[in-house]
């Protein structure tokens, strides 16, 4: 058996592009897994404690369980709108949870793994109470940048211990807070050490997970406050504290497989129970909570005598429209709101996340190459070969209800699909989902190319049994894709394998090497289109939500149009939110710095771009060949005065058209609140020096 779970979505927002991230991909797998025979239980759920409930569910006027039931209900109405299956979504404020808490903190206190401490608190003397995480803000002790309580959201990306945040102040008044001793309760995480350093070295999962959680085992481990000063959350055991969010919620894992198994007749201690395990546990979760997953949850699950997990796989993070994500900003895809209201396919959204990039990489979505990746590839591709091979079919060689055809597929056209199959299999096992879905479209257009070059439409005139021949090929590999594509576009295969008088939903990946008769049904068109007025729609929209943004941060003036549509083109500099995963999230190797080919290129000719208020036209000689570079510098620096100077440059930069001008390399400069300067070499180099 296997159990996969997705990282719980906090029951106080609703459901974006970023939470799909995650859980696309995870689905995907499951669907696969169960295709090819695998017993597994896939759970996930709300996660409905902490500060930011509390705190918004304040806002609203609401009591905290009010605001997660309206939550939890959207997001599990979301889930099922875009196929997303899991066996049990349950919620972290059910009893069933709590009880499950409670006996995990209680083990780990008789293994003698908790203990209490006095501890300095911030306290709002004008509130009258503690101020446990998002309600204290105030500077991270580490980087200096603005920070809430329990995390440098804003700058290094740190997990904050209470009592860290510096200067603390009152969320909730804005006073001035004060430090006051509590007895509070902490883990002994220090204790594991040695063990987390053996279980990483051992952990299955992506490279991206894996390596930040070795680097930080290897750096000082702190033990860790688990209790809190709320009403709202898990009791802790004989006290008037709640334990820590982050020590409830992955337990989640545990009480939602329990539901899980219940409903579906399995046992959850062959899952959970350390002494009895017989399954594998795969978590899937975003790049931000690495740590938690990677050193908290494993050391609670150890120290209790619950079962480890065998593999943690990474998300990489979201971009909108080459942004950072942001909420806040505008930089938001929000899937009620603007995906699912407007029609749209849900199919092709997962396409989309599926195989945009690989599953470690930074995802970025952008309304146009969405409806490039629709059109030109799922629909003249894929599409375009299920409809015309079917309806091909059906048109003449059946009755006008449906056709029969005798005749099996080709040795070669078998082999084919079992290259596909094995590709998606080897895929799998390192959650490589573009690979895989790039092998299926490759399968479509060998299919596609088999259609055009044997010309059924001439062949059957002159020789009935030869176009028969190609398409029972034809045929077979339509099938297979139907199959083949069924975990990644479940609604558009389910109404497809219809055409081919099965039910998508009870096939096994081998069904699709099965060499049978054809019996194909009055075919139907698997996609829409998107019109180019679709995505102009839908870009407005976007664009109008990051305008109100701007605004509503300068206070008064308003950008205008031209202001932002350049400020997406040129990655513009708006004061951005910075990525929750930089700085110390997102430790470069030197392998991968070695990848950069970064050099001093001398400036030969400058011309600024006439339609853009920012762009700069640039020739660079950068040793061996002069570069043409695009760069946002036209506001702070003069062509003539740029002529013959020295600057960096990132030469293996993926080409990009910027205002239609091919811009083939990227100058480096500092950024002072947006606005670049340029930096020089110290002595006079030759242009093309190498820099490391
Ligand atoms: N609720 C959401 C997040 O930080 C958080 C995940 C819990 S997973 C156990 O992404
Ligand atoms: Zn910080």
């Amino acid at each position: 058996m296997k159990l996969i779970t997705c990282g719980l979505p906090y029951a106080n927002g609703k459901a974006h592009i970023g939470h799909l991230r995650t859980y696309v991909p995870a689905d995907v797998y499951v669907k696969y897994l169960r295709m090819l025979g695998e017993d597994v239980v896939f759970v996930c759920g709300s996660d409905c404690h902490g500060t930011p409930i509390v705190v918004n569910a304040e806002k609203e006027g609401l009591e905290p369980k009010g605001l997660v039931d309206i939550y939890h209900e959207h997001f599990q109405k979301v889930f099922s709108e875009i196929d997303i299956d899991f066996d049990y979504f349950g919620r972290t404020d059910a009893e069933y949870h709590h009880h499950r808490t409670q006996d995990l903190v209680r083990r780990l206190m008789e293994n003698g793994y908790i203990y209490p401490k006095e501890i300095e608190l911030a306290y709002c003397p004008n509130c009258n109470r503690f101020l446990p995480d998002r309600y204290v803000e105030g500077i991270c002790p580490y980087c200096g940048a603005e920070a809430r309580g329990d995390e440098c959201d804003q700058g290094c990306g740190r997990h904050l211990e209470p009592g860290e945040i510096l200067q603390p102040r009152c969320k909730i008044c804005g006073s001035k807070a004060v430090y006051k001793k509590q007895t509070h309760y902490f883990f002994k995480l220090t204790e594991f050490k040695d063990f987390l350093i053996d279980f990483l070295s051992n952990l299955r999962g992506t490279e991206n997970a894996l390596n930040y959680a070795k680097q930080w085992v290897s750096a000082e481990l702190k033990d860790w406050c688990i209790t809190r000063n709320l009403e709202w959350g898990v009791k802790f055991p004989g006290e008037d504290l709640v334990v820590y969010v982050w020590v409830d919620a992955p337990i989640g894992y545990i009480s939602f497989t329990e539901k899980a198994c219940e409903k579906i007749g399995k046992k959850w201690e062959e899952i959970w129970m350390a002494e009895k395990k017989t399954s594998e546990i795969i978590h899937f979760i975003g790049l931000d909570i690495v740590y938690h997953h990677c050193i908290f949850w494993p050391a609670m699950l150890k120290g209790s005598g619950y079962s480890l997990p065998d593999a943690i796989v990474a998300s990489g993070m979201v971009k909108v429209e080459g942004k950072t994500f942001s909420k806040t900003r505008g930089y938001v895809v929000w899937l009620e709101d603007d995906y699912l209201a407007s029609n749209l396919n849900t199919d092709f959204l997962r396409y989309y996340l599926v195989n945009y990039t690989s599953h470690q990489k930074d995802l970025n979505f952008s309304w146009e190459i969405f409806g490039d990746k629709v059109n030109n590839e799922l629909i003249a591709n894929l599409g375009n070969f299920l409809y015309r091979t079917t309806y091909f079919v059906w048109k003449n060689i059946g009755d006008g209800e449906k056709a029969e055809l005798n005749g099996f597929a080709t040795p070669e056209t078998i082999k084919m699909i079992e290259e596909t199959i094995n590709k998606i299999k080897s895929s799998l096992e390192v959650w490589e989902f573009k690979a895989l879905s790039d092998a299926i479209m490759e399968l479509s257009s060998y299919g596609n190319n088999t259609f055009q070059h044997s010309k059924p439409w001439e062949l059957i005139k002159s020789d009935l049994d030869s176009a028969k021949k190609v398409l029972a090929d034809c045929l077979q590999i339509a099938k297979a894709l139907v199959i083949l594509c069924y975990p990644i576009l479940p609604k558009t295969m389910r109404r497809l394998s219809k055409v081919f008088g099965f039910d998508v939903e009870r096939s096994k990946i081998e069904d699709s090497l099965k060499v049978e008769d054809f019996t194909i049904y009055k075919p139907v068109i698997p996609f829409q289109k998107i019109e180019k007025e679709k995505i102009e729609e839908l870009e407005k929209i976007m664009m109008e939500r990051i305008k109100k943004a701007i605004s509503e941060e300068r206070g008064e003036t308003k950008p205008d149009e031209e202001e932002i549509k350049e400020e997406i083109k040129e990655g513009g500099t708006m004061s951005e939110t910075k990525d929750v995963s930089s700085s110390e999230k997102n430790v470069v190797s030197f392998e991968e710095f070695k990848k950069l080919d970064l050099r001093i290129g001398k400036i030969i000719k400058a011309e600024k771009i006439e339609k853009s208020k920012k762009l700069m036209r640039l020739e660079i000689d950068i040793g061996d060949e002069v570069r043409q570079v695009v760069a946002g510098i036209a506001e702070e620096y003069k062509a003539e005065e740029l002529i013959g100077k020295l600057v960096p440059v990132l030469v293996n930069m993926k080409p990009a058209k910027l205002m239609g001008v091919e811009s083939r390399g990227m100058i480096l400069a500092v950024d002072v609140n947006g606005k670049p300067i340029l930096l020089h070499p110290d002595k006079d180099v030759k242009a093309g020096s190498i820099i490391r």
